[in-house]
């Protein structure tokens, strides 16, 4: 260790690493780290990682963030590594807090440097419209035409936002506006999404699923769920006083229980869905329908 030895710009005492062997003793220490931390990463947090998985978007995001955290780890333990590594062989003695000589255009250093963030980028951005374009834009809204689309049998729900509540409206069971959000397991949903009057966000939490109400505007988005169980869903766009308290549950259900609900559904509201407006894609906002 240096700390006892006087600073000094001269090469260093004998029995001392030189610049070169400090390269090659941390660069050892910093490969082995990433070696047995990345996959503990992987096997121990990445099936921890929110938001689970209770649909086929939300099993993708934990995917992506697990690939990212372990692409992550070699990066922090560069750095905190190097921090402690520095701490402990290049602390000068008390008293002695004299700079070292500036380093200037250092061309291998840039180079390595330059490289190796292009390369994580361009790997990055590569992978991520991967899997936005296999996911069918990853639970996330991709608008009134989606770029991709899963193939097969699709059941269309309409969410439509309003200060402060989400409605539901089924277009394929007679055009019923429910208060809550049922849905069939292992059935590909697409989501309409949008508002009747100022910018929303919906947002399901476990399955993954997060795209912008906007009013006018039919935000499409896919989810499958895979799993019974209760979800959370949440208004995530500040969008006034009670915004807040804009969240609700949903649920997944087997094929019979939701089809029993959305019957039931129908029969309840029967008296509404006579009075409300044809089912269309988008609605124009109150004060717009008056010509306001
Ligand atoms: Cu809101």
């Amino acid at each position: 260790m240096s700390s006892s030895a006087p600073p000094s710009d001269a090469a260093p005492p004998a029995g001392e690493p030189s610049g070169r062997n400090h390269l090659r003793r941390f660069l050892t220490i910093w490969i082995v780290a990433s070696v047995i931390a990345t996959p503990l990463v992987a096997i121990f947090l990445g099936p921890i990682l929110p938001p689970g998985k209770a649909s086929d978007a939300a099993a993708g995001q934990v995917t992506d963030f697990t690939v990212t955290l372990s692409l992550a780890t070699p990066v922090l333990l560069l750095v905190v590594l190097y921090l402690i590594y520095a701490i402990v062989n290049f602390r000068q003695p008390q008293g002695a807090a004299l700079e070292g000589p500036a380093l200037r255009g250092h061309v291998g250093l840039q180079t390595v440097w330059i490289l190796i963030s292009c390369v994580l980028i361009i790997t990055l951005a590569t992978y991520a419209t991967f899997r936005l374009e296999q996911g069918y834009g990853a639970g996330s809204g991709s608008g009134p035409t989606p770029l991709t689309k899963p193939s097969g049998p699709k059941l269309p729900v309409q969410v439509i936002a309003q200060q402060w509540a989400f409605t539901y409206r089924y277009p394929t069971y007679g055009g019923v506006e429910t208060t809550h959000l049922e849905l069939p397991v292992n059935t590909m949903v697409e989501f309409h999404v949008t508002s009747l009057d100022v910018i929303h966000s919906f947002w399901a939490y476990q399955l993954g699923v997060k795209a912008d109400a906007n009013p006018n505007v039919d935000n499409i988005a896919f989810v499958k769920p895979t799993k019974i169980e209760t979800f959370e869903v949440h208004c995530a766009e500040l969008c006034g006083l009670w915004h807040g308290a804009m969240f609700d549950h949903g649920h997944v259900v087997s094929r019979p229980a939701f089809e029993r609900w959305i019957a039931e559904q129908q029969r309840f509201f029967a008296p509404v869905t006579k009075q409300l407006p044809k089912y269309s894609r988008t609605y124009l906002p109150e004060p717009l329908r008056r010509g306001e």
